[in-house]
This record gives C-alpha cells, sequence and structure tokens, in this order.
C-alpha cells in the first residue's frame, strides 16, 4: 500500500495527506486534533488558572475566560440549595471547565458544522447517567437547548442528546485516552519522525520570489523580490502595493529559462534603515560582454516611504562572473552591524578555476563570504573595511574576506536567539549547495575554511587538497546525500512568538526535491538533530486558512519583523512564470497563549493602490465532516464559512434589542447556506450599518458589546482608540438618548466567531450610523478580539452604571 507521506518522488504539490489519499487509494489515519472553540490550537495559558486548573497547562483557556466561567460558575450554583450544591457542583465545574479542554471543539461539536454546537460537551453514557442522577434538576441552568431540556426527566433521551459519535472523544474518557492525551502539545510526528506543520498562503502570483525582508521600521510592511528584478511592498494585512517598491528589470541579467541562476538575487535594508532609508541589492549585470555580480545601495525615496529612489544606486562592488551558474546572492546584516555578502565559487563544476579554484583562493572574491562596512559611506569610499577582518594583513589576501571554501551559498540567516535567554542571537546559518553528492548545513565563523573543492559535506572531493593538513576546515553542522535532494536552500532558526514549539529549530528545505527539513541543537552535546518536516495528515491542518501543500520548488525562506517564519516556492522555476507562492510556516499543535503576540504596526503612508490578497490554495486529502452529508460544497472555504456563521450565532446569546436589529439566523451571507438546512424566520430586512449590543452577562439591553450587520454578516468593531462620539452614534441608532460610557478592550466580551468588520472608526457624534464615520475600510483592522469595543446607553443623564 502507498504510504500518506509527502516523500518523493515529486508530485505536483506536496502534502502529507497525498493525491493517493485524495483518491481514497490510501485510508487517511485518524490523528488526534486539538483545537479549541475560537478554532485555533490550544496554547498554556499566560496567568496561572483559578477555576478550570486541570487545564492550566494546556487548554483553551486564558485568565480572563476562567474567570468568566468561574462567575457563571457562580451564578449557577446560587440556584442550589445546600444538598443541590453538595452532589451536583461538582459536575458543574467539570462541564464548564470543558470549554478550556485541547479538545473543546470536538466536545462542542464545533468541527463538525452538520451539527449546531453544543450547549453542554459531549459525554459518555456513563458519567451522563451519574450526571442524570445527582444533578438533572441542573440541566435547564446550563443549557437553554429546548430539545436537551425538555428531555431531562428521561435519562435515555438526554443522555442520547449529549452522547458523542466519536466515543473516544466523550468526555471525560478522553481525559484517559492515552492517544489523545499523549505527546499533547507537542508537535505531532508520523511513524518516522515527521513533523506535521501546516501552512497558511501568504502571497502569491510571484515570478520565483527570491527574497522575503522587512524593513525593521516598525511598520510590518514585507516585501518580496522576483528574480527579473522587482520587489514588491505588501502591508501587514497581506494586500499589495500596485507599483512596485524597486524596479531594476532593465538592468538585471536574466533569461526565462528553467533554472537560470542569475537576476536578481538578493536585497537587504540597513539596521538603521528607519533612519537612513538605505537598503542593499544583489544582482547579475552584463558590462560589455562580461557577466558579473552587482552589489549596490539604493535609498528610498523622500516622498513615498514605498518606493525606492531610482536614482540613487552606487555601487559598491563588481565582481566578474567566469560562468553563469553559482552566483551566490545572499547579502545581510550581521548583529555587528557588518554588511555579509555571500559569493559563488564562480560556476562551471568542481571550482576549476586557478590552481586549486576561487573557493580556496583568499585573492579572489568568488567563493567566499566578505565583510564590509558600509556605515557612514557618504563621502570618501563606498565602504570600509572592518579592522579586525581576519585576512587584512595576510599578504595578498582580499581583506574584505571573512571566511572562504564555501561552493555556492544560497540562502542564509542571521539567528535571533532565543526570546527569553538570547542563546544563539547573532550566529549565521547558510545552506551550501553541492556538487554532485551531497548538501550542506553551515554555521559561519570569522576567518574559517568550509572545505569547498577539498571536501562536499563532510566527503573528499578534491583527493589531494583534502589529505593537506593545513586545510583546517569547519565541517557543516548537517549535510545530506543527494538521494533526499540536490539543491539545499537555507532557512531560519524559528524565533518568533506564535509557535512556541517551533523555538530554537533551524527550518530549511531542498530546491530539487521539495523537502522541508529542520535541525534542532542538544545544546548539552552541540550536536544537530534532524527531523524531516511534512504537512500535517488527515484533520491536523483542518483550521482555517491553513493547508497541507505547497510547490515544491523550495527558492527561499524568510521572516516577517516580528520574527515568524516564512518560505517561498513555484511549480515552475522559470524567472517569468507567476506560480510562486509565500507560505507562512504554523504549528497547529500548539499556539501561544493569545495577547502574548501583539504588536501594533506603525502606519503606513500608502500612494498607490491596494491590491487585496486572496488566498488561491486549499487544504487537501482531508474528508470534511459534512461531506457526508451533503457532497456538493460550492466553495472549498463554504464548511469554514457556515462553521463561523454557527459559532457566531450561538455564541451571541440573543440579547433583546430595542430595535428592529434582532440576532437571526437569517444574517447569514447569501449563498452560503445550503438549502432545506437551517430555515430561516421572517425577520425585518436588515440594512448595512445596523448594530446590536451583545451582553454575555445578561444584565441589560442598555449595554454591550457592539456588533454591525455589514453586506450580509454581523461582526465586531474592535478598536483601542473607541471615543464617547462613536458611542453616542450607537446608542442613537438604538433608540437611546444618552452613551454613557465607551467601553473598550472587550469589556462585554470577544465577538469570537465574527470577523472584526470596523476599525480606527472616528465619529463626530451626530452620524447615522459607524459606516459612515471615518474608518479603516470594512474588513481592514489591525486589531484583535480582546479589543472589541462596546457601549452602555440610556435614556437618562444620570443613569448610574450596575
Ligand atoms: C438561558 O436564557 C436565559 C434567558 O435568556 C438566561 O438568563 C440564561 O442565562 C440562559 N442560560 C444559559 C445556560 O445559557
Ligand atoms: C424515555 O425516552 C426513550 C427514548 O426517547 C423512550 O423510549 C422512553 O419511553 C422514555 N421513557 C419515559 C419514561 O418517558
Ligand atoms: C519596470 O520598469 C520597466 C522599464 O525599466 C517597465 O517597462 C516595466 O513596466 C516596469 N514594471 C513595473 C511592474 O512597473
Ligand atoms: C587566485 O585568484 C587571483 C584573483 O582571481 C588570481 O589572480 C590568482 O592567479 C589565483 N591564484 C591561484 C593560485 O590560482
Ligand atoms: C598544502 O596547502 C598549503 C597551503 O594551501 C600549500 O602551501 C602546500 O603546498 C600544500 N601541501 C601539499 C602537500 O599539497
Ligand atoms: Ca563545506
Amino acid at each position: 500500500m502507498p504510504r500518506c507521506s509527502g516523500r518523493p518522488p515529486l508530485p505536483a504539490r506536496f502534502s502529507a495527506a497525498g493525491i493517493l489519499c485524495a483518491l481514497a487509494l490510501c485510508v487517511t489515519p485518524v490523528a488526534p486534533h486539538p483545537q479549541c472553540l475560537d478554532f485555533k490550537p490550544p496554547f498554556r495559558p499566560l496567568r496561572e488558572l483559578q477555576f478550570c486548573v486541570m487545564y492550566k497547562d494546556f487548554g483553551c483557556c486564558d485568565y480572563q475566560k476562567d474567570q468568566e466561567l468561574m462567575a457563571k460558575f457562580n451564578r449557577i450554583v446560587d440556584n442550589f440549595d445546600y444538598h443541590g450544591y453538595a452532589s451536583c457542583a461538582g459536575y458543574v465545574m467539570e462541564l464548564l471547565c470543558q470549554e478550556c479542554s485541547p479538545y473543546a471543539a470536538h466536545l462542542f461539536d464545533a468541527e463538525d458544522p452538520s451539527t449546531p454546537l453544543r450547549t453542554i460537551p459531549g459525554l459518555c453514557p456513563d458519567y451522563c447517567s451519574q450526571i442524570w442522577s445527582k444533578c438533572h434538576f441542573a440541566i435547564p441552568l446550563l443549557s437553554n437547548d429546548s430539545s436537551i431540556i425538555s428531555s431531562k426527566d428521561n435519562q435515555t433521551r438526554l443522555c442520547q442528546h449529549l452522547q458523542l459519535d466519536d466515543a473516544d472523544y466523550c468526555y471525560p474518557h478522553l481525559l484517559s485516552n492515552q492517544r489523545l492525551t499523549k505527546d499533547l502539545g507537542r508537535v505531532q510526528t508520523d511513524v518516522d519522525g515527521c513533523l506535521y506543520l501546516c501552512l497558511e498562503e501568504v502571497a502569491n502570483g510571484l515570478r520565483n520570489p527570491l527574497a522575503m525582508v522587512h524593513a525593521n521600521d516598525g511598520t510590518h510592511r514585507f516585501f518580496v523580490a522576483e528574480q527579473v528584478g522587482l520587489v514588491w511592498t505588501y502591508l501587514p494585512d497581506r494586500s499589495r502595493l500596485g507599483k512596485p517598491f524597486l524596479n531594476i528589470t532593465k538592468a538585471v541579467l536574466t533569461s526565462s529559462w528553467e533554472g537560470d541562476e542569475r537576476g536578481f538575487l538578493g536585497i537587504t535594508f540597513h539596521p538603521k534603515y528607519k533612519y537612513n532609508g538605505k537598503l542593499y541589492v544583489y544582482y547579475s549585470v552584463e558590462v560589455g560582454f562580461d557577466e558579473r555580480i552587482r552589489i549596490s545601495e539604493f535609498k528610498v525615496s523622500s516622498h513615498d516611504m514605498n518606493m525606492v529612489d531610482h536614482t540613487s544606486e552606487r555601487v559598491l562592488l563588481e565582481i566578474d562572473e567566469p560562468a553563469s551558474n553559482h552566483n551566490g546572492g545572499q547579502v545581510l546584516f550581521g548583529d555587528d552591524g557588518y554588511l555579509y555578502i555571500f559569493t559563488g565559487d564562480g560556476g562551471m563544476a568542481g571550482d576549476p578555476f586557478g590552481k586549486y579554484g576561487n573557493s580556496q583562493n583568499k585573492s579572489a572574491l568568488l567563493g567566499k563570504v566578505l565583510r564590509l562596512d558600509v556605515d557612514d559611506n557618504e563621502k570618501g569610499p563606498l565602504y570600509k573595511i572592518p579592522p579586525d577582518n581576519p585576512f587584512v594583513h595576510m599578504q595578498g589576501a582580499r581583506p574584505e574576506v571573512y571566511a572562504y571554501g564555501v561552493r555556492n551559498m544560497w540562502r542564509c540567516s542571521v539567528d535571533r536567539g532565543d526570546p527569553k535567554t538570547k542563546e544563539g542571537k547573532g550566529r549565521i546559518f547558510c545552506g551550501d549547495v553541492g556538487q554532485n553528492k551531497f548538501e550542506e548545513v553551515d554555521i559561519i565563523e570569522k576567518g574559517r575554511n568550509y572545505g569547498w573543492r577539498a571536501k562536499e559535506g563532510f566527503s573528499c572531493y578534491d583527493k589531494k587538497l583534502c589529505a593537506n593538513s593545513s586545510l583546517d576546515d569547519v565541517l557543516p553542522i548537517y549535510a545530506y546525500p543527494h538521494k533526499m535532494g540536490k539543491s539545499v536552500t537555507g532557512g531560519y532558526v524559528y524565533r518568533g512568538c506564535e509557535y512556541p514549539n517551533l523555538n530554537g529549530m533551524y527550518i530549511f528545505g531542498d530546491f530539487m526535491s521539495g523537502r522541508l527539513m529542520s535541525l534542532k541543537e542538544d545544546t548539552s552535546t552541540g550536536t544537530w538533530n534532524y527531523n524531516e518536516i511534512c504537512m500535517g495528515m488527515g484533520l491536523t491542518c483542518a483550521f482555517p486558512g491553513l493547508i497541507n501543500n505547497y510547490y515544491p520548488y523550495i527558492i527561499s525562506f524568510g521572516e516577517d519583523e516580528s520574527g515568524e517564519l516564512y518560505f517561498m516556492s513555484t511549480g515552475v522555476p522559470r524567472a517569468t512564470a507567476r506560480s510562486g507562492v509565500v507560505y507562512k510556516v504554523v504549528d497547529p499543535s500548539r499556539r501561544a497563549p493569545p495577547r502574548q503576540c501583539h504588536y501594533d504596526p506603525l502606519p503606513v503612508r500608502v500612494k498607490s493602490n491596494l491590491i487585496k490578497f486572496v488566498p488561491q490554495e486549499t487544504l487537501i486529502g482531508v474528508d470534511l465532516p459534512n461531506n457526508k452529508v451533503e457532497p456538493q460544497p460550492t466553495e472549498p472555504s463554504d464548511w469554514l464559512q457556515e462553521l463561523i456563521d454557527q459559532l457566531g450565532t450561538s455564541l451571541t446569546t440573543t440579547t433583546p434589542i430595542p430595535t428592529t436589529t434582532r440576532s437571526s439566523r437569517s444574517t447569514k451571507r447569501k449563498g452560503k447556506r445550503k438549502k432545506g438546512k437551517h430555515r430561516t424566520a421572517a425577520v425585518p430586512e436588515l440594512h448595512n450599518g445596523a448594530v446590536r449590543l451583545v451582553n454575555d452577562d445578561q444584565e441589560g439591553k442598555d449595554r454591550g458589546r457592539v456588533e454591525i450587520y455589514i453586506n450580509g454578516e454581523w461582526g465586531t468593531v474592535c478598536d483601542d482608540l473607541w471615543t464617547i462620539k462613536n458611542a453616542e452614534v450607537v446608542c442613537r441608532q438604538l433608540g437611546f438618548r444618552y452613551a454613557l460610557r465607551a467601553s473598550r478592550n472587550s469589556e462585554f466580551g470577544e465577538g469570537r466567531g465574527l470577523r472584526i468588520l470596523l476599525d480606527d472608526v472616528q465619529c463626530v457624534g451626530t452620524e447615522s450610523s459607524l459606516l459612515t464615520c471615518t474608518h479603516a475600510g470594512v474588513g481592514t483592522h489591525n486589531c484583535a478580539h480582546y479589543e472589541d469595543a462596546g457601549v452602555i446607553c440610556a435614556n437618562s443623564e444620570h443613569v448610574v452604571e450596575a
């Protein structure tokens, strides 16, 4: 039977679930699927939980949610007499706390959109009968589901309602189910230790995207370079500016043939870019009949922060390229503030130039890591030699040389270091492409020899040079043979905030085999342990927006400003083919606790049109629950939208609202619903801009979270600068005369499951709805649900707050 893994031989796409599985030729094993009610992976709470302590180490509740559950518990048990409390309070607590279970989505049927979200988690029959005998009187306090309440006096019926189809997952059996609890929170693997990760599509339609960089200026923009010589600006919401940041297509030498290694190859921003506007690029050019590589400095335009001043180019360095391959191409700044340049050995095969090749020849700039000081270069030379460059005093050696013996380093990166301890900070990792046997990963150290052409990986290539005792080379931290891949693409040590499991993992790939790989240092021995990376199987990647497949030609890796990891690959490795995609790497087994990874990007002044990002790739090979029910989803993302709609309506418990804007299922997006199901009640037509107040505490209809109806959907308003003027508009719209408070930071709960539709709302106070106030644009936001806005309205100025 074929194995369901993403191993080569090359399919058009890579996926663990694989094409074979999609054709149902092999059975997808059921992988445990921890998932929270907000459809995200579970996490370790930042602050210790007080109530649902069984989920204090790992689960779906942060401190705030835990406090809410405790308050709910207290409200329920207030109704109990002494005996009721003694027999039932423990059960009530257990039932409430299942919202914090790492399997909450499963327990509450959120994963299966063909059934409504449960109000009480799925229970195992034996436990259900205990509950029934000890606390059936409490059922109406726990659920408003009429069919549950009507069966509360009949144990058989009640427990039938509460049971889960999948007996493995029912509460409390799942707690003792080894398969479900083992390694919970760790990256899942297949039997061979291949790590199950997932991806998120971030940008597409790119022509051989070979660098993704950020300016480290607080804007959280990212820039993607195409081999033809274009660099595009993307905003944090992934929309792309219509005009390129840089366009040097005219100067760049490349061609449309597959595998041409020439072109625009590297870009990096000066560490002080925010203050000096400088950036550096590396590209191929033709000068007369010579092919060269050129390293230039540019400056950003003084009147458009999203465009380079194309007249500002200053050429730092040009190096003749004796052949069209092995052009190196990385430029980056080290932690020391110097510019590092990674050249190739000059090309052909076996580094044939000169007596023992370019790489071992310290008088040649090819086959090297160079280091330059480009600061204060307004007057005098464009660069200086850092005084501690290793060969400044060596006769005949080029003083720019920092390390040598490299063949064709393709993609290098600087380790940001452990977020807490800073361990590893400043190390430079590179993938060095091999000749015909081995690919290697190196850590670059000053003055050292990386072996080529004496060695390829750990093995000798030029036997004579290899035997020379003066070689004194640094061995790779990892090398792999050509049956695993034929062209390494160096990656990054993951140091982002969102996926704590990946911290310290060096993630890289292979251009030819499409393999994704990882290395993790065992700090006690200094050795690097290898694990392949697969795409998650079965439901592993079944989270909103995630996919489990990618194009196989892995060209490059990148980090965004906050340190999250991305890679770029294409289906057709030609500088003219628009089939390149940028993917974000995602760990579906665990995320950082909510709020930990929050940042506020600095504003970007946009002077060209914005092109909204439209993802094109989908999750493949996954049999989603509603496929069983009806085989014709109109769009692949249909089930998700349904799920989100459904969760949205059930979470926003219907608060009576003093106008026509009543919460109802008829507010679903048009066309997204399937016929026959979920009959909709007749309600007055909703118009854009209608608002409702949603208040999880049921305190009164004069206060609550503001939810707004726009283009067929309800969403939240999320704004850290929410003002009383805005509140006035909302309150008046709802028939109140005054706004007493503009509440921020989800005082009335988070509108989880709904989209954030408005941000940066600024009203004068007299507008007819929030839509007519200035705002960031429907659906455009840089906030999260914990900033959801609310209001307290009143008909008298003097109402005292409850
Ligand atoms: C059920 O609805 C009532 C009235 O709307 C509300 O007071 C109560 O808190 C709800 N109970 C649950 C368990 O949701
Ligand atoms: C309880 O419910 C079951 C299943 O719906 C039904 O067969 C049974 O007759 C009911 N028992 C009573 C006492 O109503
Ligand atoms: C880039 O510049 C060239 C001229 O040098 C022009 O023909 C081309 O349209 C430009 N491309 C973009 C995307 O602006
Ligand atoms: C080393 O490289 C320099 C510059 O390309 C060249 O002039 C010299 O001949 C080379 N030396 C040897 C020993 O090949
Ligand atoms: C070993 O390498 C050194 C320096 O590159 C060179 O001077 C010497 O001749 C080499 N020895 C042999 C035996 O090749
Ligand atoms: Ca080497």
